[in-house]
């Protein structure tokens, strides 16, 4: 009989700062998340020091003086090391280390090894050792101290557990064969996208910030069986399922990865063909925790990354989710969705409105056409003009050429009748 040994890391005691640059700014809730983030990743927060500053420390993040008062507070309590809320450079990382001599790590690190640990397919995994190995090569110096010196722990992690690696040279190697190996899985993307054009089921992409609800609300309408998790980056891979409308209108339902305030660019990067999928879909379903007390604030959030990845012009569709929990009188707004619900996608209140909804806006889609007419199908025109927005129109040699947008049933009578 074979013994076991367990072999423990020692759970890490952290001490979180940040600098809060002017009084009403939404630093002590950013923090909170950090330390919720902290949960996730598996350390624990001992204590929290913010600084008032008009500006971010260029050469060491916050001041001299907190310097000396974080140094003794980790003395007093026993901390392993520091989580600073905003990404550092890596001349900050450095002094830093050598200042408190004890491990420093920032929210980008804290992000990157949650992502590290819940990444499932391969994808995934890829796209976030690039995004840690992009981030790590330009702050080897600084990190190599700490690795030495405490050996690893959170932020130190790749996916699958595999230790990251450290040379300059090797990570370059690295990065370049995941790359390559990221660009076959593209196309191979790219190729079912466009057998999905082929047959044009109308794509619907749940958005939202990190755990608002969207994966269970993607179960409670398809069975899915995605995990559905009170943590932070629950899911990062995109799950789809097929979902029948009381028309019988078919639709294709994408879950996504969550987003957060301050997400690492390095991560948008290496996930930008992730986060793409809501680029392809014909309606997005926005999810907010209507409950909680930030809900505008991450609104606020989800759609500034939204227009990061330049996903806007799109039918949005808001649910203020989680309706069990929410107490007060005043109904949340958003002026910036086409239409808003209130559910609760744990109990499956409001979804049969939600369904309403995504048929409805469905009947109103409009699609682009582009199209010459013969002169006798002038008539045509006129049915664009009267239920559509006609953008161009030009008189041609063979007949006249428009380019419009078109509600869909009025494309299907007009233009690929004709064509079939
Ligand atoms: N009370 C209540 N809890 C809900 C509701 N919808 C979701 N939750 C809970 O909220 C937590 C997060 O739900 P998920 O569906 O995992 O959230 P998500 O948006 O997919 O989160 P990530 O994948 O981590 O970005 C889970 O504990 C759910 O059970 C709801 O309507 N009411
Ligand atoms: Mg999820």
């Amino acid at each position: 009989m074979s013994e076991l040994y367990e072999i423990k890391e020692e759970q890490e005691k952290v001490i979180l700062v940040a600098v809060s640059e002017n009084d009403n700014d939404d630093t002590e809730e950013s923090l909170d998340e950090l330390m919720e983030l902290v949960d996730t990743a598996g350390a624990v927060t001992v204590g929290r020091i913010t600084q008032n500053r008009e500006k971010i420390h260029p050469g060491t993040y916050v001041g001299k003086g907190k310097i000396e008062e974080i140094r003794l507070l980790i003395e007093q309590l026993g901390a392993t090391g520091i989580i600073c809320d905003d990404e550092l450079s890596p001349a900050q990382l450095r002094n830093l280390e050598d200042a408190l001599q004890a491990k420093v790590m920032d929210r980008t690190m804290i992000i990157l090894d949650i992502f590290a640990q819940h990444a499932s397919t391969r994808e995934g995994k890829i796209q976030v050792e690039l995004a840690q190995l992009k981030y790590r090569a330009t702050r080897l110096i600084g990190m190599r101290n700490s690795l030495s010196r405490l050996g690893g722990g959170i932020g130190t992690r790749g996916p699958g557990e595999k230790k990251l690696e450290i040379d300059r040279r090797l990570i370059k190697d690295r990065i370049a064969q995941l790359n390559r190996e990221l660009d076959d899985i593209k196309r191979n993307r790219e190729v079912a996208r466009s057998l999905r054009m082929k047959n044009p089921i109308p794509v619907v992409a749940i958005v939202g910030y990190t755990n608002a609800g969207k994966s269970t609300l993607l179960n409670r309408l398809t069975e899915a069986d995605v995990l559905e998790a009170n943590m932070l980056f629950a899911t990062l891979d995109p799950t789809t399922r097929n979902l029948s409308l009381e028309s019988g209108q078919q639709v294709l339902l994408t879950d996504t990865v969550g987003f957060i305030r301050k997400l690492p660019h390095h991560l948008i990067d290496a996930f930008r063909s992730t986060l793409e999928e809501a680029k392809y879909a014909d309606i997005i379903i926005h999810v907010v925790d209507a409950s909680n007390p930030q809900a505008y604030k991450q609104m606020h959030i989800v759609y500034e990354t939204l227009k990061k990845l330049q996903v806007t012009d799109k039918t949005v569709i808001t649910v203020f989710n989680k309706q069990d929990l929410v107490q007060e009188e005043e109904p949340m707004k958003d002026l910036k969705a086409d239409k808003t619900v209130k559910i609760s996608a744990k109990q499956g209140v409001g979804v049969v409105e939600l369904l309403d909804i995504i048929e409805e806006v469905l009947r109103e889609a409009k699609v682009l056409i582009e199209h010459i007419f013969s002169y006798q199908e002038a008539g045509s025109i006129q049915l664009i003009r009267k239920y559509g927005q006609l953008l161009e129109e030009e008189y041609q040699e063979g007949g006249i050429f428009v380019k419009a947008y078109v509600p869909k049933d009025i494309a299907n009578q007009i233009v690929w009748s004709k064509q079939s």
